[in-house]
């Protein structure tokens, strides 16, 4: 289902003419504008909507911790709908200026420790990096990253996401702990795909 379409139908649907800044999707008394404003890191993409209202799949495998608070996290937008061909990954509360990227895979994981690595590896299985291509930290912390259904990446080459699998998505970036070079994952979100 395309939570975002569903989200804008709302909006659509219920907002008198000019009155679109009162929109409040998450249905927390304060309006997405004004929540936006204050905290630019709730809306990611850019689209002027909580990403929080966008999200699709289900959060799993939750930080097992490190130095970084809040814990680095992430979340995946757009539709679960392979025909949409809409679907962006968005990590938050990572280190500015740093580099890492997504990875994806079939089969879930719980791994801990992960040599090299400060938390928990949420992935098993044929795993595939740079999900989305090199991601830009140098905005907010928050990560984004398009995802092309038709060529996830995978360690034997690309293959095209089809309906009724899924997916399993993490982000690895580079970070310091106690001042020593390491890199730390945020949680992970699955996708069923339809
Ligand atoms: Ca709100
Ligand atoms: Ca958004």
């Amino acid at each position: 289902m395309d939570h975002r379409a569903a989200t804008l139908g709302l909006m659509v649907c219920c907002a008198a003419p000019g009155l679109a800044h009162f929109d409040d999707c998450d249905g927390d008394g304060a309006t997405d504008r004004d929540q936006i404003a204050r905290t630019p890191w709730m809306d990611g993409n850019g689209d002027a909507v909580l990403d929080r209202c966008e999200a699709v799949g289900g959060t799993y495998c939750t930080s097992s911790g490190g130095e970084a608070s809040p814990l680095p996290s992430m979340l995946v937008i757009g539709s679960d709908a392979v025909e949409d061909g809409d679907l962006t990954l968005i990590a938050r509360f990572l280190p500015l200026n740093s580099v890492g990227d997504f990875v994806a895979s079939r089969t879930p994981g719980n791994t801990l420790p992960v040599p090299g690595s400060i938390d928990r590896l949420c992935v098993s299985g044929s795993i595939g990096r740079a999900v989305g291509g090199v991601l830009d930290f140098s905005t907010l912390g928050t990560p984004v990253a398009q995802v092309d259904l038709t060529a996830i990446p995978q360690p034997t080459g690309p293959v095209a996401v089809q309906a009724g699998e899924t997916l399993h998505f993490q982000a690895w970036h580079r970070t310091t702990l106690a001042g020593q070079p390491t890199s730390d994952l945020t949680d992970a979100v699955r996708v069923t795909f339809e």
